[in-house]
């Protein structure tokens, strides 16, 4: 696939001096063409063919999934956000001084809220050079760009606009300094176990000696806590898993009807993992038309929109070594709801 390349004036032009200060650093590189749609077709053909009938939760962000989502990390139900922030705020000075990082690379970059609070301390810290968020929403990368240029002076971003399951090979080559990778909010627990080990690899691949990943990860507790944060009583996240049957009525002319299907979210103890589904709550035949497939649903078969596993600290320490990290600081909030973990590539034998 050919790249589409939009080159916004990178800081090695002369021109770039004599731009006002505001556009003197960005530079936004996007990766996505077909390859987007097919990727959701394929999904469609691959996940809705099969007796147990699934899709990747990746499709849920839609412009309205991402504001859905948005919607849900402010919940009372929905802790993840909150604690991880705590953490943040608690250790981002320590994340800095141990890191020296001159470069932060955010991988699911969305809107930064919670970037700014890693900005705020490597840019105090004075090692800060550049900051590359890769997103596969283009229009958060180039707001994001413009905003943080403007809110932290001397630092150059360098957006991707992909998608991390396959452009981690589209991220710039590193600066001189240190690397900081940074991976929030637990969406690693949207992979399954083997898909998990792969992805954690290939992010490992970025990192050299002396460079960092800072993870968060959600931790396994009482599957009550769990379920009500998948299942709130506003039902945020019903229309948020819904919003998939949306997203494919209008990217694949699908004719789902999103009120015939229920919202389900449930604790998988023996996986540690929550498992969102779509319940068809009566028998009925849907017309994906722009992959031609007919898919029939029996009344009260359920499909799987996601799995959003919860982590042990034993569990988390194997899925790192298997990619040939070592956990260098294990930090969590004051309730252990949820971890950030930072860890640097092992020792060579
Ligand atoms: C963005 C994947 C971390 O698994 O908690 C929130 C997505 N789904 N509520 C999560 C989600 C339903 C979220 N991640």
């Amino acid at each position: 696939m050919e790249p589409v390349t939009d080159v916004t004036q990178p800081t090695d032009l002369p021109e770039a001096a004599s731009l006002p200060a505001g556009e003197r650093s960005v530079r936004v590189e996007s990766f996505l063409g077909d390859g987007e749609e097919r990727s959701l077709a394929d999904d469609v053909l691959d996940g809705l063919t099969r007796p147990f009938k699934e899709l990747p939760p990746k499709h849920f962000y839609d412009s309205r999934g991402a504001e859905l989502f948005d919607q849900i990390c402010d919940l009372p139900e929905y802790y993840p956000t909150r604690a991880e922030r705590s953490i943040l705020t608690r250790s981002a000075g320590e994340i800095a001084a141990l890191t020296r990082a001159a470069e932060l690379v955010e991988l699911g970059s969305g809107t930064a809220a919670k970037t700014r609070v890693l900005l705020d301390a490597l840019h105090a810290s004075g090692t800060l050079q550049r900051y590359v968020p890769l997103d596969v929403t283009e229009a958060m990368v180039r707001d994001c760009a413009a905003e943080l240029i403007e809110e932290y002076p001397g630092l150059s971003v360098h957006g991707v606009v992909g998608d991390f399951e396959r452009h981690l090979d589209r991220v710039p080559a590193a600066t001189d300094g240190p690397r900081l990778l940074a991976f929030l909010g637990g969406t690693i627990g949207n992979f399954p176990p083997g898909s998990r080990r792969r992805l954690l690899r290939q992010i490992g691949e970025l990192l050299r000696p002396g460079d960092h990943l800072l993870m968060g990860t959600d931790l396994v507790k009482d599957p009550k806590v769990l379920e009500a944060a998948y299942n709130d009583g506003e039902g945020v996240t019903a229309e948020f898993n819904r919003n998939l049957l949306h997203v494919l009525n209008r990217e694949l002319d699908a004719d789902f009807d999103p009120s015939s299907f229920e919202h389900i979210a449930l604790f998988d103890r023996d996986n540690e993992w929550i498992e969102m589904r779509l319940r068809s709550t009566r028998e009925q035949t849907i017309a994906v038309r722009a992959v031609g497939l007919s898919v029939h649903f029996d009344a009260g078969e359920e499909m799987r929109t996601e799995i959003s596993a919860k982590f042990t600290r034993q569990r988390l320490d194997a899925d790192l070594a298997a990619a040939g990290l070592e956990v260098a600081r294990w930090l969590t909030d004051e309730a252990s709801q949820f971890a950030l973990t930072l860890s640097q590539p092992a020792a060579q034998a």
